[in-house]
């Protein structure tokens, strides 16, 4: 007679899709600066967590592939900084490692959530997350605020032709980002204020980042300029790409203001 099998794959149940909301969420979580978090904590806390910062559920199978990883953009070199365009970036790099990636979340690398309720998953419309930070009180700067940490769908990114490139230094390029929404018929979503907040990591004024004195005229251009400034016009030189346990580092050269 046969022996029963143990080929796991043979006797196992299939994976379900995972719960709509996670199981064991905790809520508002202690966040504070005053102890330094080590990267060696952070791996023990996270043993899940593969090379380069990847992340699947063992028990379920996920709705959404958001990007499942990890990845910092870096601009290489000393000229003025450019945000828009590194997250234009490290949308088509995480897309390079998994072209099944359907969701993205794009946050500053400042900004650490202080509710794990607010999911970071994409949503029937573009996301904002970072709705209350402490910096502004807790409250949304203005209704039209669409910075800090933000996540869309691939067809919503691609809806808006993604992120402007053209905004070099401080400010506007996330007006920009909520002008492209607007335009291409969609509405930004966002958590309760309850839930949707944010501790910014002090640092000094960052170097490089100057206001951009033309962001006030540019924001009023975005119907003209989107169609051609965006992911179908981004160009730039990858410098270098390392995987550390817990993300992929990616440092990129993108050029200059004109
Ligand atoms: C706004 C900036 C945003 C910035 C928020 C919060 C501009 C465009 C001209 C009005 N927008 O004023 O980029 O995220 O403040 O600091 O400067």
């Amino acid at each position: 007679s046969a022996k029963p099998s143990t080929n796991r794959s043979v006797t196992e149940k299939p994976l379900q899709p995972c719960q709509e909301t996670p199981p064991g969420l905790v809520g508002r979580l202690l966040i504070e600066f005053s102890s330094p978090m080590s990267m060696e904590r952070v791996q023990r806390e996270n043993p899940d967590v593969r090379q380069g910062g990847k992340y699947t559920p063992p028990d379920c199978l996920p709705r959404q592939k958001v990007a499942y990883g990890i990845y910092i953009i870096n601009q290489y070199g000393e000229d003025t900084f450019n945000r828009a365009k590194l997250l234009n970036v490290g949308f088509l790099e995480a897309l390079k490692d998994d072209e099944e990636y359907d969701c993205f979340i794009f946050s500053d690398v400042d900004l650490i959530p202080m509710d794990d309720r607010n999911l970071y998953r994409c949503y029937e419309q573009p996301r904002h997350f970072a709705v209350g930070m402490d910096k502004f009180g807790f409250r949304l700067p203005y209704a039209g605020y669409f910075g800090g940490v933000s996540g869309l769908s691939k067809s919503q990114f691609l809806k808006i032709n993604g992120f402007p490139n053209e905004y070099w230094g401080w400010g506007g390029e996330d007006d920009d980002i909520f002008n492209r929404i607007s335009l291409n018929g969609m509405k930004v979503s966002r958590p309760d204020i309850r839930i949707g907040r944010y501790r910014m990591i002090k640092h000094e004024r960052d170097k490089h980042n100057e206001p951009n004195p033309q962001r006030f005229t540019k924001i009023q251009n975005t119907k003209m300029t989107m169609k051609r400034d965006g992911i179908s016009s981004l160009q730039y030189r990858l410098v270098e790409v390392s995987r550390a346990p817990m993300y992929t580092n990616i440092t990129v050269e993108i050029g200059r203001p004109p």
